[in-house]
Order: C-alpha cells, then sequence, then structure tokens
C-alpha cells in the first residue's frame, strides 16, 4: 500500500511537471502549406524566432493535391499558396478568408501590374507571391534540332528522353497549344484531339514529374522538359548545357499568391507571415534563393543585376505576349479530370 501510494505521489508529480513544461512551451503555431522547393527554409527559422512561434511546413506538388486537402479539411492551414485559377475557384467555393490589408502593409511593394487581377480583382483573398511561365528546358549538347515549337515534345528521335509535368493543366495545356487551341478552351472536341495527342506523345515520354526534374535535367538523365520558368532558372545555374525557350505557339502565364484558407485557426500570424515574406529584404533573399520571378519592386532593385536581366525570369512584354492564364473551369472540370486519368492510365 505504501509503495502504491508513492508511485501515484511519484506518477502524479511527473504529470504535473510534464504539463508545465509543455504549458509553458506552447507558443502559437502557423500551418502553412506550399508548394515544394519554394521557400529559402532559413527564413521559416527566422520567422519563428522573431515572432516567438513555431511553423508547421507541410507540401504539395500541384494545385489539384492542394485544394483536395483544403477542401476535405483535414488539416487545417493558416496560409496556402494556390495559382490564379485555382484561387478562382477557391474564392467561387468560399474556402477563402478576406485578408486585412492592414496587416500587410508591405503589400506597397507589389507592382501595380499583378494587383487586381481578374482571379482576385480586389486582392480582397490574395496577395502575390511568385509569377511565371512554363515552356521547354533542353539540353543544347542533347537536342541538336532548333526548340522552337511545342512540336520537338512529339519528335520520335527523342524518345525516352522527354520529361513532362505531373500536372493536368499544365500537361493538357501544352497539348492544347501545339494544336493551337486556348488552354482554357470548352470545347469538347478540341480536348478530345489534346488526349489523343498526349497519349501517342506517352511512348516518348521517360516521365511524368514534379520536383525531380531539376535532378534529372541538371544531371543530363534527359532532353527536354517542360518546366515552370523558375525552376529552369536553378537547373541552368547549376548546367550550363540547357536552355530555357517559349515556344512560338504559346504558353501559360500564372500567377502564386498568398491565401488564408477559410479554416485557418491563425489568421492574424497568418497576415504576419504574408507581410514578413513581403519585405523587400526577406522576398530578395527568397527570390534568388528559389530563382522564381518576384512582384515585389522593391526586393527586385535589392537583387544582383545579372539575376533581373535574367530572361527566363523576367521576359520582354513581347515575349509574354502571346500567353494565357488558366481560368477556372467550373463545370468543365470533369471533363479535363476524365481526361487527364484517361492519359495517366493508359499504356
Ligand atoms: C515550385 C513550384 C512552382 C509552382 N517547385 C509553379 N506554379
Amino acid at each position: 500500500m505504501k509503495s502504491n501510494m508513492k508511485t501515484l505521489l511519484l506518477m502524479s508529480l511527473v504529470f504535473i511537471i510534464g504539463f508545465s513544461i509543455t504549458g509553458c512551451n506552447d507558443k502559437p503555431t502557423l500551418n502553412v502549406y506550399n508548394w515544394g522547393d519554394y521557400i529559402d527554409t532559413d527564413l521559416i527559422t527566422e520567422f519563428e524566432d522573431e515572432f516567438g512561434v513555431s511553423v508547421n511546413y507541410d507540401k504539395f506538388a500541384t494545385n489539384e493535391d492542394m485544394y483536395v486537402s483544403i477542401a476535405k479539411g483535414g488539416t487545417s492551414y493558416d496560409v496556402a499558396f494556390p495559382s490564379d485559377y485555382m484561387i478562382e475557384r477557391m474564392i467561387e467555393e468560399d474556402l477563402l478568408v478576406k485578408i486585412n490589408k492592414d496587416n500587410i502593409p508591405n503589400m506597397k511593394y507589389i507592382d501595380n501590374k499583378f494587383l487586381n487581377l481578374s482571379f482576385d480583382p480586389n486582392n480582397d483573398y490574395s496577395v502575390p507571391y511568385m509569377w511565371g511561365t512554363f515552356g521547354i528546358i533542353y539540353n543544347k549538347a542533347m537536342v541538336d534540332d532548333a526548340v522552337d515549337s511545342w512540336d520537338i515534345l512529339w519528335d520520335q528521335k527523342y524518345k525516352g528522353q522527354i520529361l513532362m509535368l505531373d500536372s493536368q493543366r499544365d500537361s493538357i495545356g501544352v497539348a492544347l497549344k501545339k494544336l493551337g487551341y486556348s488552354m482554357n478552351t470548352e470545347n469538347i472536341d478540341e480536348l478530345q484531339e489534346a488526349k489523343e495527342e498526349l497519349v501517342k506523345q506517352k511512348p516518348l515520354v521517360y516521365a511524368y514529374v514534379g520536383d525531380e526534374v531539376k535532378e534529372l535535367m541538371v544531371g543530363e538523365e534527359a532532353a527536354l522538359a517542360v518546366v515552370w520558368s523558375g525552376d529552369a532558372v536553378t537547373m541552368i545555374n547549376e548546367n550550363k548545357n540547357l536552355e530555357y525557350v517559349i515556344p512560338k505557339e504559346g504558353t501559360n502565364i500564372w500567377f502564386d499568391n498568398m491565401v488564408i484558407p477559410k479554416n485557418a485557426k491563425n489568421k492574424e500570424l497568418a497576415e504576419e507571415f504574408i507581410n514578413f515574406l513581403n519585405r523587400p529584404e526577406i522576398a530578395a533573399r527568397n527570390t534568388e534563393y528559389i530563382g522564381y520571378s518576384t512582384p515585389n519592386t522593391a526586393a527586385k532593385e535589392l537583387l544582383p543585376k545579372e539575376v533581373i536581366n535574367d530572361k527566363v525570369a523576367y521576359p520582354s512584354d513581347e515575349e509574354l505576349e502571346n500567353t494565357e492564364v488558366f481560368l477556372d473551369l467550373k463545370d468543365m472540370l470533369k471533363v479535363y479530370d476524365e481526361l487527364w486519368l484517361e492519359i495517366k492510365s493508359h499504356r
């Protein structure tokens, strides 16, 4: 009996001490949901230290994956980084909260041309993060044809040396552009044709990939790949045989913004984080680290000349003339979903 009492006492003591330790360390937590390879992780630590908070950082590979996690609401994220058409959809489906711009004074550094775009006309729900295009990266030592058209991704000569993006809007978009159609088409015949193109191309494709495209292209394991411009910057820095081209048929221009999902638990801290990432010095470091293109003018001024003069990240207006922004497909979305499934499962 006596020893039982002692054990009980000891256990209560352990419990009380344990509880007070964790209780004391109970810092506010910010749940962030971002694309892979899309932040300088030192900045997360700096934010934690400066604000005395802890950041939970999860990653996704496509807008569609991110959408599913947020819409089904398993984890409540405080900040997420969707693209244009997905922001449009999330607003429409009431998945986002309005941002209190008074809490984001650093928004004043954002270039006007990235504000009030049609997917979020007043920036009520989103703050610009990065932007870019997608195009073809190719290895000059492995490809001797001129690379100026999406057609090259269907050239038998490069069988097994072509990488495509494992992302439905992007890959269907490539096929649509190759055929001369809009990347936002709602015409079933055009979509069917695009599907057939991608099925026809499949035997030539080494793999449908995400972030691993960088390693594969830098390591010269493939000759041609469809990539986002910022990743192209990183790859070219690491392998000088690589070159990035926007095909003559045109491409997509995209805008990734920061949003606060409806079920966020820490909205004010989310705004603090968004504001932090827009401090010119922080935004400049982040941009240089990830290779993507910043919409923050004050950050751009802090970047080395060779970064901002790089036409891959900052193409001229002429190069951007023939670009389309993805639009939310609404009812047509299920058609794209089905086609993508058929393409991916085709053997
Ligand atoms: C970075 C992902 C970039 C997202 N790995 C392009 N919208």
